[in-house]
């Protein structure tokens, strides 16, 4: 297993020499900057490259080794093969990408919104606050605030009556920060951000396409671009749905077990793989990552290890400790680490300290919002010490 740490470049407040002091060795990294359809050129990813991997003297060497991500445009969502431009210019950055000896990349395919959270700041008990994702609140975003057309059909009348009580107790900063939330889309993102009408706008352009419409248009994603990453030996992955299930009456498509085993069904090539988000997945109660971990093993690529925690109301989580959360994270590193003994030592599993609790020195400081260094780094030296008492230290 390789230590990563996602990195989102020079500008965002965590230096390259705090990953060497996390302990991390692989950086996963995108270019961020590049607006969502156009392709990445290799000078560019050449550049970023050299910037991770350009080592001071007397510095632990970095290597790039993890796309996140190159966003799917949304006419690609909507229209799959038929989007033909948009996924040449994919195909594209992908070139640019495996240029610089870069073999994994990961992507996701939700439509209109990415991750999506309530809250950047719960306060946990420690004081050290975490993203959570409140079933309540975003029915009243989703009622009350967007007035999405049709939304009432998604909820009981109960629901419906609980969503305006929590509307009406909202101050109008509390308003103008969950539509900032879930409109502005958050770090990492691949879609872009809204504002309400253009919200509503995007919404309508889905109308008709339902799950296996959705399914089938990724289906023709993976379809035009295996071939291309089988040719440059490039890795696919595909970050599951977070939250896992659907949202705003649009469909989601890899949420579940029996998703991505439909995926790899309908495209069986082996760059067709899968990012392991255990925090994403182990929303669900029905997810057994263990045995996930375990069914798609050799599709494994890259995983994101954190955990999540249900509330009362199991649709509400949020992001626990890396190991104090719903999923059985021994049991899934135990199955991981079991794939990467049979992996040549170029091709083992990069993972990464998936998001981290804001604490300590980062309360006081602007943090992108599920990044902070120290919360990551804590939650990296957990994993790293569920590993050697495997026996296997990572990379
Ligand atoms: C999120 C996303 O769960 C996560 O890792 O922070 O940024 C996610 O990485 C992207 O949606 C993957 O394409
Ligand atoms: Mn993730």
């Amino acid at each position: 297993m390789r230590q990563g740490w996602r990195w989102f470049g020079p500008d965002a407040g965590v230096p390259l020499d705090a990953v060497r002091q996390a302990g991390a060795t692989n950086v996963v990294s995108a270019l961020h900057e590049v607006p969502i359809g156009r392709a990445w050129t290799k000078a560019e990813v050449a550049e970023r490259r050299n910037l991770i991997e350009t080592t001071p003297p007397g510095r632990t060497p970095l290597a790039w080794s993890v796309v996140e991500s190159i966003p799917i445009p949304d006419a690609v969502k909507r229209k799959g093969a038929a989007a033909k431009a948009k996924i040449e210019a994919w195909t594209a950055s992908l070139e640019a990408v495996a240029a610089s000896g870069i073999r994994i990349v990961c992507y996701n395919f939700m439509p209109v919104v990415d991750w999506t959270r309530t809250e950047l700041d719960f306060v946990t008990p420690s004081g050290a606050t975490a993203m959570r994702f409140d079933q309540e609140r975003f029915a009243a975003f989703d009622l009350f605030i967007l007035e999405r057309d049709g939304a009432e059909a998604d909820y009981t009348p109960q629901e419906r009556a609980r969503a305006r009580a929590v509307h009406s107790a909202m101050s109008d900063d509390e308003v103008a920060e969950i539509v900032r939330i879930i409109t502005s889309a958050l770090p990492g993102s691949t879609t872009e951000p809204m504002t309400l009408p253009g919200f509503r706008e995007r919404l309508a352009a889905y109308k008709g396409i339902d799950a296996a419409r959705f399914r089938r248009n990724l289906v023709e994603f993976l379809e035009a671009v295996t071939p291309a990453a089988e040719g440059l030996g490039v890795k696919l992955t595909l970050h599951p749905d977070d939250p896992p299930r659907p949202l705003f009456g649009l469909p989601r498509i890899a949420s579940t077990e029996a998703d991505y085993a439909a995926l790899f069904d309908a495209v069986p090539s082996p760059a067709n793989g899968i990012c392991l988000c255990t925090g994403s997945l182990g929303v669900r109660a029905g997810n057994d990552l263990p045995a996930m971990a375990r069914r798609f093993a050799s599709r494994i690529h890259f995983a994101h290890l954190r955990a999540t925690k249900r509330e009362a109301d199991p649709r509400t989580f949020h992001e626990s400790d890396h190991l104090g959360g719903d999923v059985d994270m021994v049991a899934v590193l135990k199955e991981l680490v079991a794939e990467d003994r049979r992996r040549a030592s170029d091709e083992t599993i990069v993972f990464r300290s998936d998001h981290g609790h804001r604490m300590l020195d980062d309360l006081d400081k602007d943090v992108t919002p599920g990044y902070p260094a120290i919360g990551r780094l804590r939650g990296l030296a957990e994993l790293r010490g569920i590993l050697v008492a495997l026996g296997t230290p990572p990379d």
